[in-house]
């Protein structure tokens, strides 16, 4: 008698229904383990399947079993039906496709790359409150980027101190103030004081330049404090709310973005953590798939890299990346992305962060075009005349780019933005 079924998972003729989920995952058996076993036991796993053949079995789990049917090289295409998965709920996808599979001894490695959601399974969640249009609306902000900035050290501040570099950024064209991933509440800079302090310097701001300027404010915490904190920040006029989003969970971002939507707030995920689980080439699950699945439940903007700052991350995934989240039909890229139509739900924006400057901005907008969040932080305090030249230095610059012009060109009119070269040229930080 057989001990285990995991071949009945696989089945290379197999064609996907229209409803089914696809998942592309890249896989290493490990020794002993041929490739139809390998691949059974993800499908399995992630699936109906225990580790053996059982006494009883109604036959309605035959329906339910997903089943691996391409394999391409060290990559395969797993398909799942429809009603293995609760709608509306993304915790719950993620406890199939991204759960046990990981740990299981047979894989030496595995990473989830992508998913492709059926329209059967879309049509249960929202998406993003505003869309990116709704956003360039609600700032008053049409064909360029929009900017923002981190106070930097990016924890330490007082909220006075906070907002009073808040206004010289806006003051220096930015339209967003943000909070770094690790600013929440802390004792020398409390998030409704510092809400309290960057709303009047926001009503300044506003006052005097005549236009939109908004904040990322992040509100990272359990997830009834997190709604008292949207409730202050709508109080105050803001139309923003940050939320570490893969620290405080799906669930949490889940019950937020309805909360957030009610209230008119947006959400601007910072990605904190993404890289323990999609760094590694070989196993994990990919930053495509985070950025899609948080699309799926409604967040307006998130963090997706720069390809030439600081953090890890290539041109190319960069690209798949804002092509998943603004696009509303994406085209699969062989072993990196796999088709999506997206139907009504709303886009989001790609955010570039992390290490950038003004010398940079023409190789990021190059990658990911006007649609985009571009934050310069360290960019624009370490500017040599201070933040509100530092901001406007990014500014020239996205209007060189714009322009078509050369950096250095622009620099001959443009005094800060020639400061700002003297100082980091066109260096790309390690
Ligand atoms: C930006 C910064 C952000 C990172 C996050 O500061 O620290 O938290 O961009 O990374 P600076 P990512 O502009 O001074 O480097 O955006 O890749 O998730
Ligand atoms: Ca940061």
């Amino acid at each position: 008698m057989a001990i285990d079924w995991y071949r009945e998972f696989v089945n290379f003729t197999y064609e996907p229904a229209a409803d089914d989920l696809v998942c592309l995952f890249y896989f290493e058996p490990a020794a002993g383990i041929d490739t139809a076993e390998a691949v059974g036991r993800i499908a399995s796993e992630s699936s109906t399947g225990t580790w053996t053949t059982l006494f009883a079995m109604p036959p309605r789990m035959k329906e339910l079993q997903a089943t691996a049917f391409a394999v391409d090289g060290n990559y395969v295409k797993i398909a799942y039906p429809l009603a293995l998965w609760e709608e509306g709920n993304a915790a719950q996808l993620l406890s199939g496709i991204a759960g046990n599979i990981f740990g299981m001894k047979a894989l030496r490695n595995l990473r989830l790359i992508d998913v492709s959601l059926p329209m059967a399974y879309l049509r249960n969640f929202r998406g993003p409150h505003f869309g990116i249009e709704g956003i360039r609306d609600m700032m008053h902000v049409h064909g360029r980027p929009l900017t923002g900035a981190v106070p930097k050290p990016k924890i330490g501040f007082s909220a006075a101190e906070h907002a009073a570099i808040g206004y010289e950024t806006w003051m220096g064209g930015f339209d967003f103030v943000k909070d770094d991933e690790n600013l929440t509440s802390t004792p020398f800079n409390r998030f409704d004081e510092r809400v309290r302090l960057l709303t009047r310097m926001r009503d300044k701001a506003e006052q005097e330049t005549g236009e939109t300027k908004s904040a990322f404010l992040n509100i990272t915490a359990a997830t009834d404090i997190m709604k008292k904190r949207a409730d202050l920040l709508a109080e105050c006029g803001w139309n923003y709310a940050m939320i570490d989003v893969v620290v405080a969970g799906t669930a949490a971002v889940m019950t937020m973005r309805d909360y957030c939507s009610d209230l008119g707030l947006a959400i601007h995920a910072h990605r904190a953590m993404h890289a323990a689980f999609d760094r590694n080439p070989k196993h994990g699950i990919s930053m495509q798939f985070l950025a899609k699945m948080m699309r799926l439940i409604g967040i307006s903007q998130i963090h997706t890299g720069t390809a030439v700052g600081k953090l890890v991350g290539s041109r190319k995934e960069v690209t798949v990346l804002a092509d998943i989240l603004r696009e509303s039909k994406v085209r699969g890229v062989r072993r990196l992305a796999l088709d999506q139509d997206w139907g009504g739900l709303r886009n989001a924006f790609p955010v570039s962060s992390g290490g950038l400057h003004p010398g940079l901005v023409p190789d990021v907008l190059d990658i990911y075009g006007r649609e985009v969040v571009l934050l310069v932080s360290g960019g624009i305090h370490g500017h040599p005349k201070g933040s509100r030249s530092g901001a406007r230095a990014t500014m020239q610059a996205i209007e060189a780019w714009t322009e078509g012009m050369d950096l250095e060109e622009k620099a001959k009119s443009a005094p800060e933005l020639a400061e700002a070269l003297e100082k980091w040229g066109f260096y790309k930080p390690k």
